[in-house]
């Protein structure tokens, strides 16, 4: 309700109010007019300094807007336009800022050219800047310049704010964990490899800028370096960092002149007042465009206090270009009273920034920090910020520190605006901060290319190890964050989600934000980034980012998780609606063409995206009828410029999905007429369009059952007989049908599963492999088709129950058991076998996480006694492995993958809530892992690559693991919550006895061996 009260205060649009028979004032201010001018169109001032002289003037006595027309062109401010209180727009009237020539045309810029360059040496140019001046990055024609560094930047294409080439600490001050230990105040020193000596330097200015605590990718620290031994490999710095460094600590190093050998690096010698370049482009530098910032800040409007704020502003179409960074500041938005910006607010209200474009700034784009209430950014285009692109904070408190500040920062909105390039100087950043800040609204943006978040959202909880913390600042709530594009972030760091939340509440405290129509693309880091993967979304600290909602929220590829949760409590208590993390998402609820900017964004500034047209019908879909239990389809591809996927539905219901234009579908069944449809779709975030269809008729079944495999029991008095489908029970369970070589007595047979017999023999000698052959069992077809006489089978190794080797691809939909006993898989949900992603090299069961399985028989159980679970496991998610059952419903039946709470990155054994875990992070996310569990009497292991994981376990009272639910490949039986598994799997082997080590380890060993090209 009160979000449609800030609506409806601002939603007059432009010159609305300027109109009718109360005409405001008009100034006009051009780069060739005067201030000693009249103000006038005809004879406009020159800077916007005497400009806002005239328009605060004006403003004193307001009977409509007072416009500033500013004509296109540069205007290069020396200081910041600083507007307070006295410059507000009154009696409901605004002061507007706007570039007369549309957006962009009005330039400001925040830096000075420097020319006068002569040719120092080796590509290196020099100019004379006036001696003591400090600038902390540089602009050679709108593109920015870096400090002279060792080793050099090398960008990746795909990841532009990523600041590689690192290197990687040998060794280096002791790592901290303890988050809550006091901070450091000692020197630091790293040990860099061998080869890695950096050039002969200066020390004077040189910084270190690394990310600690060994693999810490995070967050990078400044530091001062104070020296360095080559002898020992040695860097000290004035004080360490707040995690330590250790191995594996990436770090590069810079301002020297002895760093200054790449195009794009420069270094400033303040004493004597040079700056060395070697320029990025070609020519002589006096015509390259060459700007060094000379502003933090560029517009500051910042009334007295709250009760006295700067208001009714607006800034339309304007440029703003070129500030400084200041690197000694922290990484964060909660220093941003003393912080620079494009655009920074505090004590202000109802401030309009429309259809601006910011550019280069050193700092954040825009900054509202502390009391900042009803503004609005709309139809701005944020790019290449050394910070944040749009940061709202306001974590303060009242003075005494002991309750929040009455400071409000709420109600202001960011609208169809697009922010890229942002944390292009500093690695812990993002394009949109909400910090301690209410009911503000954040929507129809695109957000990417950022160095870490899209978004990031905290509050006023505080670190906890015990009960809850309520810190005094402003809770964080109501926020509603909608139709958001975002691609590209995590680009530099670890441990994060483009979409973060993080120590922002406590259970039931009612701090709750929105996330809703958002599609994620891409969450990834560089190659170099050793922490944890870049996730989609990041709820983090423990029961500090709980009951956030989220509704219509897709994410694809990122390179960790699409949600991950610090502890459970976070990730469980998300209110959900239709995620792609959790099952039953459809992609018919997202508003796929309504997500990102709108049709209003400036055409100046590119416009909005064009739109994918939906996808046409595939054509020449042709259905044939392979076997009575077989239908291939084909059709024409579909054109597309990004990738195109298939729905196939028969008979209404989705079948399989594909990115080929064929389909096998191994569910049909005998005599019937099946209507299958094929639709597409383009993109990642598209509707599937029209479908084709067509019908096809299955021929009867007219043949026989076959026997796919048999297995003799340890006792050699049971044989188990599989056949490829399910058969008659009166003539299966009739002892005269089978035959046993050397000859035995067949005493019953049972059928345990539609497809499996079990024989009671006796006779049979203690060696040697025997052998079965069936004749006359019938099918359950119409037409009672009978095995006639069949081959000999021979029976399979004792002690393997199943074995799915990862080479043995898949026929007709199935997972071939190759142990011999016949247990193969039939694939369901459009669940396929693919060669050449398995560990090595060959064929595994891919898996989507959502409807995606493989099912095998009934009757192979872990069994009574010792027995081992063995699997290759590539992991993007949670879900459950493999089960029989549910895993928690009756003591005889379990699941195998979850991980178990308070062990991050475990799989383990569920048997009812007993959870049998690998130890922590033992299974990595995207990483082929052979995991394994082996139960010895009474005490069960895990283990990871060959080598025991975790403690063991007491199994004692625990089994017989024996029930009559079928083998779930990639599910557990629980309808309500299948946990589908989301990744790969290969080699799934059951043992009826316990793997040594050394074997578990050949297990490991002879894929890995294969992966070896
Ligand atoms: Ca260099
Ligand atoms: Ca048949």
């Amino acid at each position: 309700m009160r979000l449609f009260a800030a609506a409806a205060m601002t939603i007059v649009t432009w010159g609305g109010r300027a109109r009718g028979d109360a005409p405001g004032a008009a100034i006009h201010v051009s780069p060739s007019g005067d201030d000693a001018a009249a103000g006038t169109s005809g004879a406009p001032f020159r800077t916007l300094h005497r400009a806002q002289e005239a328009a605060r003037a004006a403003a004193k006595d307001m009977r409509g807007d007072v416009l500033v027309s500013l004509a296109p062109g540069v205007y290069r401010l020396d200081r910041a336009l600083e507007f307070t209180e006295a410059d507000s727009g009154r009696n409901g009237f605004r002061v507007i800022y706007r570039s007369a020539g549309g957006p962009g045309k009005a330039r400001l810029l925040g830096s000075v050219p420097v020319t006068g360059w002569t040719e120092h040496r080796d590509g290196i140019w020099k100019a004379a800047i006036p001696t003591g001046t400090v600038f902390h990055t540089l602009y050679e024609d709108g593109r920015r310049l870096h400090k002279a560094r060792f080793p050099n930047l090398e960008t990746d294409p795909d990841m532009p704010v990523a600041l590689g080439r690192y290197l990687v600490s040998a060794d280096g001050t002791a790592v901290r964990t303890d988050k809550a230990a006091p901070p450091v105040k000692t020197p630091g020193w790293l040990q860099y490899p061998p080869d890695d000596d950096p050039p002969a330097a200066d020390l004077a200015k040189v910084r270190l800028h690394v990310y600690g605590g060994g693999k810490c990718d995070w967050g990078r620290e400044i530091r001062r370096v104070t020296s360095i031994d080559r002898a020992a490999r040695r860097i000290e710095f004035a004080q360490d960092t707040s995690r330590g460094i250790g191995a594996g600590a990436r770090f590069f190093l810079e301002d020297a002149m002895g760093f200054l050998d790449a195009p794009g690096e420069f270094f400033v010698d303040t004493a004597a007042g040079v700056l060395y370049l070697k320029p990025a482009g070609r020519g002589h530098p006096d015509r390259l465009g060459i700007t060094r910032p000379v502003l933090s800040r560029m517009i500051q409007i910042r009334g007295r206090s709250r009760d006295a704020c700067a208001s009714d502003l607006a800034f339309d179409g304007l440029a703003l270009e070129e500030t400084d960074n200041s690197p000694p500041e922290a990484l964060w938005a909660y220093t941003g009273l003393t912080d620079g910006a494009l655009v920074w607010l505090n004590n202000a209200a109802r401030v309009e920034i429309r259809r601006c474009h910011l550019r280069n700034g050193g700092r954040s784009g825009i900054l509202m920090i502390g009391h900042n209430v009803g503004h609005l950014v709309e139809g701005c285009w944020i790019e290449h910020m050394g910070l944040n692109g749009v940061s709202l904070c306001n974590r303060f408190s009242a003075p005494g520190g002991q309750a929040p500040t009455a400071d409000r920062c709420e109600f202001n909105r960011i609208l169809n605006t697009r922010i890229h390039h942002v944390g292009e100087l500093h690695s812990y950043a993002e394009c949109v901060t909400a910090f301690n800040v209410a009911s503000n609204e954040v929507g129809h943006c695109e957000l990417s290319r950022s160095v870490r978040y899209a978004v990031t959202v905290r509050g006023n909880t505080g670190a906890q190890y015990g009960p809850p913390v309520t810190t005094p600042h402003p809770p964080c709530r109501g926020n509603r964050f909608h139709h958001l594009r975002v691609w590209r972030c995590g680009q530099d760091g670890g441990d994060m989600g483009a979409l973060h939340c993080a120590a922002l509440n406590n259970p039931g405290d009612g701090n709750v934000n929105v996330f809703e129509q958002i599609t994620v693309a891409d969450t990834a880091a560089i190659a170099s980034v050793r922490d944890i993967a870049p996730d989609g979304i990041f709820l983090d600290w423990p029961k500090m980012a709980v009951e956030q909602v989220f509704r219509n929220v897709h994410i694809v590829r990122p390179q960790g998780l699409e949600l991950r949760s610090h502890g459970v409590d976070n990730g469980a208590s998300a209110v959900t609606e239709n995620v792609s993390w959790m099952p039953g998402f459809s992609g018919t609820g997202m508003a796929y063409s309504d997500i990102g900017l709108t049709a209003d964004f400036p055409a100046e500034f590119g416009g909005r995206p064009a739109q994918e047209p939906p996808a046409p019908a595939p054509s020449r879909l042709r259905a044939r009828a392979e076997a009575h239990n077989r239908v291939e389809l084909t059709w024409r591809a579909v054109p597309g410029r990004g990738p195109v996927e298939y729905v196939i539905r028969r008979d209404g219901v989705a079948v399989g999905r594909t990115g080929e234009p064929r389909f096998t579908d191994g569910g049909v069944s005998e005599s019937r007429e099946f209507r299958y449809e094929v639709a597409a779709r383009v993109g990642d975030f598209a509707h599937f369009g029209a479908a084709a269809s067509c019908t096809v008729a299955t021929p009867p079944d007219r043949a026989p059952p076959a026997v796919t495999g048999a297995r003799v029991s340890t006792d050699r008095r049971r044989v188990r007989v599989a056949f490829d489908e399910p058969v008659d029970p009166a003539s299966a369970v009739d002892p005269s049908r089978y035959r046993i070589e050397p000859p035995a007595t067949v005493r019953s047979a049972e059928l345990p599963a539609p497809s499996i017999v079990v024989l009671q023999v006796e006779g049979l000698p203690s060696n040697g492999i025997p052998r079965v052959a069936v004749a006359g069992v019938a099918d359950r077809a119409a037409a009672t088709n009978r095995i006639a006489r069949g081959a000999w089978i021979a029976m399979a190794a004792e002690d393997v129950v199943l074995r799915y080797e990862p080479l043995a691809g898949a026929g007709g939909g199935r997972m071939v058991d190759v142990s011999g006993g016949g247990g193969d898989a039939a694939l369901r949900g459009g669940a396929v076998v693919e060669e050449g992603i398995g560990p090595d090299g060959g064929a595994a069961l891919r898996l989507d996480g959502k409807q995606e399985f493989a099912e095998g028989p009934e009757d192979l159980n872990l069994g009574p006694g010792d027995f081992t679970l063995a699997m290759w496991v590539w992991r993007e998610g949670g879900g459950v492995v493999v089960s029989k059952g549910n895993g928690f419903g009756r003591p005889d039946q379990w699941s195998f993958g979850l991980g178990k709470d308070g062990v991050p990155g475990s799989m383990s054994l569920r048997i009812t809530n007993a959870y049998f875990a690998t130890a922590e992070r033992a299974v990595k996310d995207r990483q082929w892992a052979h995991v394994a569990f082996v139960r010895k009497g009474t005490t069960g292991q895990c283990y990871v690559n060959g080598l025991p994981s975790g403690e063991p376990h007491d199994m004692a009272g625990i089994g017989p693991l024996v029930n009559d639910r079928p083998l779930r490949i990639g599910r557990r039986e629980h309808e309500p919550n299948p946990m589908f598994f989301k990744g790969r799997i290969a080699g799934l082997a059951i043992w009826s006895r316990a793997l040594s080590s050394a074997e578990l380890r050949r297990e490991a060993v002879v894929a890995v061996r294969r992966a070896a090209p």
